[in-house]
């Protein structure tokens, strides 16, 4: 059970106190740099924002950080402005060996990202959600599963609204609940989440890693700070996950067919069945079989989601949340936009997005979710992964792979063999293509495996995109 003095062990007045008159260089001038700007100059440090592109692509925000009285530097980052600084701030999305960023360390200078600095100041248990995919679903259903029990928490990290945010806003809540993306891990040398999930590691982000081990360490570092009294849920089923060992904290498994594990499937699919001794202090005491949840109800779509639900349940109860909390959450929760969002159906043919697919794991769980025959619409920008996960699946359900964009011969070229394959230029072709073959009972999945930026803003874009073109069908 959660003990609610516990927290990342903040002394916030003192630290905050360290930062006023100090040099702090925020890097990136996102929606986390802005926030980050504002937080330091409410507190009197002097901020600098260096952000490599240029002003009239940073529009707003550049405005409002020299409204804050921030000095600004813009299309480019200068030694200068690195070497002049008492401390370096990152945003996520800014890569964390940049040449002045080593210059900056050569000299004795932190370079610690906006986690690092925002959870120090948080005084109340954090949740943490990592993995490959699935961070947003699950942190979601982890939110919904607290409302429902009218518990108050903050909702935030890679999902949207930075940390810093929060702690600015002073909210009184009793958990702050995380997606963390292993960018942000990178640079949190000391995050300390009171519960940790991970809920899978797939190759992903191979243009920032050069690894797939890299990668796996970056996420497994979610743990490195956790001790005895806290709780790591993690995937059994994953091979690449460490289950209890090099672990301090009190582990919880979970699995889609695996009894020992402290919360699993049955054979039939349909029911999570939570056990052990973690929770029974809590108010969710459910005597010692544990706690039987059905799917009978749910709008859940594929199995991935069953296994979002079993990490979700495992971080309720151990919140001593009751069992009833978490079954109304499965009846209820709607599924999030583009993933594996059912779009309509016409003639017969079922049509799917799932834009948010932007990796090969991704779309490995999305084709695991249908039984019948799918035509599955790919491609955008790599991200360096390799689809050989995929080749048995492809094989085993998709009748024809339409593949778009900067990735399509790349793909065609690994996958290509094994099905029915067009090449297109963009997703209004790929759209016709796909009506123009497929047959009664078909599903149309749009489960790109790539990033969308070669021809979207973002994968929402995208995903907009293809709703538009199958609705005006
Ligand atoms: N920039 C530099 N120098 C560089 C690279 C970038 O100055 O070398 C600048 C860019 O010009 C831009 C700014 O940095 O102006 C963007 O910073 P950012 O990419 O960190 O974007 P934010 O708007 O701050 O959003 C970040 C997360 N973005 C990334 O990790 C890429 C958001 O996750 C997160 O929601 C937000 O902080 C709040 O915490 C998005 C994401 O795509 C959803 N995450 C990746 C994913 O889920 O796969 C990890």
């Amino acid at each position: 059970m959660v003990n609610n003095s516990k927290s990342n062990r903040s002394d916030g007045g003192s630290i905050r106190k360290s930062y006023r008159d100090k040099n702090i260089v925020v890097v990136g001038l996102g929606k986390t740099g802005l926030a980050l700007a504002r937080f330091f100059r409410s507190i009197e440090a002097r901020v600098t924002v260096s952000d490599s592109d240029i002003a009239d692509n940073l529009g707003p925000r550049l405005s409002e950080a020299k409204e804050l009285g921030c000095n600004v530097e813009v299309g480019g980052h200068t030694r200068e402005t690195f070497t002049g600084a008492d401390l370096v701030v990152l945003s996520p999305g800014v890569p964390d060996d940049l040449e002045v960023l080593r210059e900056a360390r050569s000299r004795g200078i932190p370079v610690i990202g906006e986690l690092e600095v925002a959870a120090k100041l948080v005084s109340v248990p954090i949740i943490a959600v990592t993995g490959t995919n699935g961070k947003t679903t699950t942190t979601e259903l982890i939110c919904a599963i607290m409302e429902r029990e009218g518990k108050r928490f903050f909702k935030g990290g890679n999902i949207g609204t930075p940390l810093i945010e929060f702690v600015m806003n002073k909210q009184n809540v009793e958990y702050v609940v995380l997606e963390v993306s292993s960018f942000q891990l990178d640079t949190a040398p000391g995050f300390h989440p009171h519960i940790s999930v991970v809920l899978n590691i797939t190759e992903d982000h191979l243009d920032r890693y050069l690894t797939l081990e890299e990668y796996r360490q970056s996420k497994i570092s979610i743990f490195k700070n956790q001790d005895t009294e806290d709780y790591a849920i993690i995937n059994a089923d994953d091979p690449l996950l460490p289950k209890d060992f090099g672990i301090t904290a009190h582990t919880l498994l979970f699995s889609k067919e695996n009894p020992k594990a402290h919360a699993f499937l049955d054979k039939r699919q349909e029911i999570i069945v939570c056990k052990g001794d973690f929770y029974k202090s809590g108010e969710g005491k459910v005597g010692e079989k544990g706690a039987v949840f059905n799917f009978r109800n749910t709008k859940l779509v594929g199995v991935h989601n069953l296994e979002n639900m079993l990490a979700a349940a495992l971080v309720a109860f151990s919140c001593g949340i009751a069992p009833r909390a978490i079954q109304e959450t499965i009846n209820n929760f709607p599924g999030l936009p583009h993933r594996l969002q059912f779009v309509r159906e016409w003639k017969k043919v079922k049509f799917y997005n799932d834009s948010k697919a932007t990796n090969v794991g991704a779309v490995v769980k999305a084709l695991e979710s249908f039984s019948g025959p799918v035509v599955l619409l790919a491609g955008g920008r790599e991200k360096g992964g390799s689809y050989d996960s995929l080749i048995p699946l492809v094989k085993e359900k998709v009748r024809a792979l339409i593949l778009f964009g900067e990735s399509r011969r790349h793909i065609a070229d690994h996958l290509g063999d094994l099905t029915n394959t067009w090449l297109v230029e963009n997703l209004e072709e790929a759209v016709r293509v796909a009506t123009s073959i497929c047959k009664p009972g078909d599903v149309v999945l749009l489960s790109p495996a790539c990033a969308s930026f070669d021809q979207y803003r973002n994968y929402e874009e995208r995903g907009k995109h293809f709703e538009s073109l199958v609705r005006s069908l």
